[in-house]
């Protein structure tokens, strides 16, 4: 049977045009900086971000993991929203790589406010951590695409700025919000010391991330890329698709944001199922039923052809993308009309 995937917008496969890139692709050593289309694709990014260095690496939790490294000293603290993804889903790293401790602060709907963030902020007693580093998801996933307002980031990023804090922005998905809001990158980036964005989300490149900060902050990163087993060799073959990925599928996510809208609507209505529309910013859905235990609808949808991923706590996730068509959608909600 063909799904419905719905599950992530980390599934999608290259398309033929994209392969034909990374065929094509010019390649060299980039353990030694000598692959074209590394480089290529880094200098395209500080581009992207107006920062000064970027660093290629194999994926969204290296980056983000690489960032917490090169900002902190262990026996930090590291501010970041409790349903974020650093602190969630990357198997505690910050703890096993960086020795930090994570303070998590409960946002709503994934927004920290300043306010909130005030109170946790250390002061310079010496048996307090040191309050070093301030991280913020955009879209927030686990709160279903949400996209953090840009007035809220920039009164954080002064006060960090006011108190000698790092920030560092997980964009994994940045450019799902940049083409909603109209905000570019350039402007997200300029509020953060470092951000990181997938490839391999709705970009619909098949492996990478890329970490982008000043060149002290970059020379750093690279070293622990290195030290955790993150340094690649011919790696132009992927970042030819990465490349492809930035040039050419960027504008077309207002179509995913189109598409989960539509199926945020549609089941919407139906009885049993409880979702909060003014939270679908872009091309995540997150909802809850009250008719099957979750992992019974999981695999009632399974048999009729649609895959979900079950979010926290309670939640289901459906997540929209460039391998999931119009009607592939319209089918999916037929399937939810039968079982609610
Ligand atoms: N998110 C995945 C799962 O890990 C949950 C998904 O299916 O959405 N930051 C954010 C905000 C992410 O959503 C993800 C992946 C990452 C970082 C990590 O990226 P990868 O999987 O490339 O390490």
């Amino acid at each position: 049977m063909k799904y419905i995937d719905i599950r992530s917008d980390t599934i999608t496969k290259p398309s033929n045009e994209m392969r034909q890139a990374m065929f094509n692709a010019e390649v060299g050593d980039d353990v030694f900086g000598e692959d074209p289309t590394v480089n290529k694709l880094q200098l395209k990014c500080a581009e992207i971000t107006g920062k000064e260095k970027t660093l290629y690496v194999p994926s969204g939790c290296m980056a983000n993991q690489l960032a917490v490294k090169a900002h902190t000293q262990p026996g930090d603290e590291v501010i970041c929203e409790s349903e974020c993804h650093i602190f969630n889903y990357e198997t505690a790293a910050p703890a096993v790589i960086s020795n930090v401790q994570m303070m998590t602060i409960k946002g709503g709907n994934g927004i920290m406010q300043l306010d909130e963030i005030k109170k946790f902020v250390r002061t310079k007693e010496y048996y307090f951590p040191r309050t070093r580093l301030i991280c913020l998801e955009n879209t927030h996933n686990r709160a279903g695409g949400v996209i953090q307002p840009i007035e809220v980031i920039k009164e954080i990023s002064e006060f960090a700025k006011e108190n000698d804090i790092k920030m560092h922005m997980d964009g994994a998905r940045i450019f799902n919000a940049s083409v909603e809001t109209g905000i570019n990158i350039k402007e997200y980036a300029s509020y953060f010391d470092s951000i990181s964005f997938c490839f391999s989300k709705g970009l619909g490149a098949p492996v990478g991330s890329i970490l982008c900060g000043n060149s002290k902050f970059i020379t750093i990163a690279h070293k622990w890329r290195k030290i955790i087993g993150g340094g690649m060799r011919q790696a132009g073959i992927l970042a030819a698709a990465a490349l492809y990925a930035v040039e050419n599928n960027t504008e077309r996510l207002k179509e995913d944001h189109k598409k989960a809208r539509f199926f945020a609507n549609e089941i919407s209505k139906l009885d049993g199922i409880d979702i909060n529309l003014d939270f679908v910013h872009t091309n995540i859905v997150i909802f809850s039923n009250t008719k099957y235990p979750k992992s019974e609808l999981i695999s009632k949808l399974k048999e009729k052809g649609v895959l979900i991923s079950a979010g926290s706590f309670g939640n289901l996730r459906a997540v929209f993308h460039l391998d999931v068509s119009m009607d592939e959608v319209e089918n999916a909600v037929s399937i939810f009309k039968k079982l609610f």
